[in-house]
């Protein structure tokens, strides 16, 4: 799953004259009509934070060291930004087996209440516990410890089940193209800000995308983290027509030869049909001026809206068609469950998890490593 940033390499990317028609269809499709009028595209050129050169293969393994990289080291940090969920889960299940020898109806009753509460989901509930029930009564279910180990397997063979590979279709030309999408405040500029940065260290160039013109506090924040991470940044006065914005970016990042556009856009309330009217909109631009783009629609999911994010993978995937899940604040949150039961929800691959406010703090997601640090002994 991990391997589709590294398929993105070695691209060859040919200029395309800008086609008269898209701008003759924004006119056509404009039907909010911007606050303000649209002004020259705004491109911050920021002085890069040069990554350091290196040669194409060497790139590519160091692609790899970085994002294997992740899993190994630092697993005691994702441990330890899983403690919320984990002291409001296996903690839990831990002290509820101490010192008890058998098993019986009233314990399972006591552990179904502690997998609902850590938001499992009632649905990914109710088949652990059927399981383990049809255990007992066929006495397969000797000691808390087997029971344990169960819940363990049980839980990652649900995470596993979505850990798809992503049928990304690498584009023959042009840069590759990811709209990030999600209602307002899961995380999606941050998230981005992350990713540009993982991009960048891995070799790549990067342009980001100011899509969410409706405040200017989105465009702000964006050329922040531009200057931080140093990156380009595409932007217009707030107001503008989105899709006016990343037609632009699109025409900047081909005539640049950039690797990598990340689009950030508006987080209305998913319930506003409007939104996904415009994000439809943006999506068709990408398909128009760059064949094949999106290659990636990510959608940014704040877990600790805890069952919320299912309502909303399942809204914008019937909208825009999501191809990947991004699970911000789990360290915040008691409700990390919200992962298992995505999981066995949907068969949309989860890229990252959001495990703090920091740059460095977007992690791959690895399904065996985060049964792990979900299952890990406390003090272990
Ligand atoms: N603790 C924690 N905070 C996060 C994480 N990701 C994002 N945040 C915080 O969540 C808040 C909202 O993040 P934004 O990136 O602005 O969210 P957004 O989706 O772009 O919001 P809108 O632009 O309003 O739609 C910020 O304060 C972030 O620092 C995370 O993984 N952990
Ligand atoms: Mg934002």
């Amino acid at each position: 799953m991990l391997g589709w940033f590294k398929k993105k390499l070695g691209i060859g990317k040919k200029e395309e004259p800008a086609s008269e028609e898209i701008k003759d269809e924004l006119k056509q499709e404009e039907t909010r009509p911007p606050a303000s009028p649209i002004k020259e595209t705004v491109v911050e050129e920021v002085k890069k934070t040069t990554p350091v050169e290196v040669p194409e293969e060497e790139s590519k393994s160091k692609v790899a060291r970085i994002f294997n990289g992740d899993v190994g080291g630092l697993f005691n940090r994702l441990k330890e930004r899983l403690s919320k969920t984990r002291d409001s889960f296996i903690t839990r299940v831990d002290e509820l087996f101490l010192g008890k020898k058998v098993i019986d109806p009233e314990l399972l009753d006591d552990l179904e209440e502690i997998l609902i509460t850590a938001d499992l989901g009632v649905g990914t509930c109710q088949e652990l516990m059927n399981s383990a029930r049809e255990k007992l009564k066929r006495n397969e279910l000797s000691d808390p410890l087997v029971l344990k180990k169960i819940l363990k397997e049980k839980i990652a063979g649900f995470i596993h089940s979505s850990d798809a590979p992503a049928e990304l279709v690498m584009p023959k030309e042009g840069p590759f193209v990811i709209m990030v999408v999600g209602v307002n405040g899961v995380g999606k500029t941050t998230t981005i800000g992350k990713m540009a940065h993982k991009f960048i260290k891995s070799g790549q160039s990067v342009l980001l995308v100011a899509g969410d013109t409706f405040r200017a506090a989105a465009v702000e924040q964006l050329q922040i983290w531009g200057e931080r991470i140093g990156v380009d940044v595409v932007a217009q006065k707030s107001g503008a027509d989105p899709s006016a914005v990343v037609f632009d970016a699109l025409e900047h990042a081909k005539k640049r030869k950039t690797d990598v556009v990340i689009v950030d856009t508006a987080g209305r309330l998913h319930t506003k049909v409007n939104l996904m009217e415009e994000l439809k909109k943006i999506k068709r631009v990408m398909e128009k001026k760059i064949p094949g783009a999106p290659h990636e629609v990510m959608l940014v999911i704040d877990s600790t809206t805890g069952q919320n994010g299912i309502s909303q993978a399942r809204l914008f995937s019937e909208a825009v068609g999501v191809s990947g899940l991004t699970l911000t604040k789990l360290d915040g949150t008691a409700k990390g469950g919200i992962v298992v039961n995505i999981c066995r929800e949907f068969n949309i691959p989860i890229r990252f998890i959001g495990i703090g406010e920091q740059m460095n703090d977007l992690r791959d997601f690895d399904a065996d490593e985060f049964v792990e640090a979900l299952f890990a002994e406390k003090n272990s």
